[in-house]
């Protein structure tokens, strides 16, 4: 069994409404189980300006699923939402769920990147990830209530209890 820290994401389609759906989606996953979730924050967007603010949210995932095989099934969950992939880095999008860390595992495949890129810069990431897991370890020893406590909090607030 392995533990997984998903990363929700939504600033397009009423925000509140795609995380709540997407977080129904991955608990109804075979072969997973959300164990933990976040409250749902409020933040203002990283990268352009000229985009509507984000609802962020991070949960804990028990699964028999390898990384791959988890990243299909996200993958899917976006697809289901009606996310259109475009080049615009950092751009508006309907729904993002990203794969934080799983277990201790470093992975650096042309699909995946574990830890992800930007957990470390990105208080929206680490703030719902310190909240349900302040004594949580990254792979190379960095503690994540550590960062938390320590990055610009760019106004990002708590919007409401997700459960
Ligand atoms: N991929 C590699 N590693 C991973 C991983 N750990 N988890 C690959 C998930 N996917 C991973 O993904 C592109 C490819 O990354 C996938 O096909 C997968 O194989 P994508 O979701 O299309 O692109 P992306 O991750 O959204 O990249 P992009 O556009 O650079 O966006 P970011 O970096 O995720 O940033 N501001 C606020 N306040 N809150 C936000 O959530 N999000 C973004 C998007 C910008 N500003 C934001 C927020
Ligand atoms: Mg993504």
């Amino acid at each position: 069994m392995s533990l997984a820290y998903i990363g929700l994401g939504s600033n397009l389609s009423d925000p509140h409404a795609q995380i709540i759906s997407a977080l129904t989606q991955l608990e109804q996953l075979t072969n997973c189980s959300v164990t933990q979730v976040s409250s749902l924050y409020f933040s203002r967007p990283m990268g352009p300006q000229n985009q509507p603010d984000y609802m962020n949210a991070v949960v804990a995932l028990e699964t028999i699923l390898s990384p791959i095989e988890l990243l299909d099934q996200l993958q899917s969950i976006e697809n289901d939402a009606g996310r259109v992939r475009k080049d615009n880095r950092w751009g508006a999008r309907i729904l993002d769920l990203d794969i934080l860390l799983f277990n201790e595992m470093v992975i650096n495949s042309e699909r995946l990147v574990v830890p992800h890129y930007g957990l470390k810069l990105r208080e929206f990431v680490l703030l719902p990830l310190a909240e349900i897991a302040p004594s949580l370890l990254l792979p190379d020893g960095t503690s994540v209530l550590q960062l938390a406590n320590q990055i610009e909090k760019n106004g990002l607030k708590i919007h409401s209890k997700l459960r």
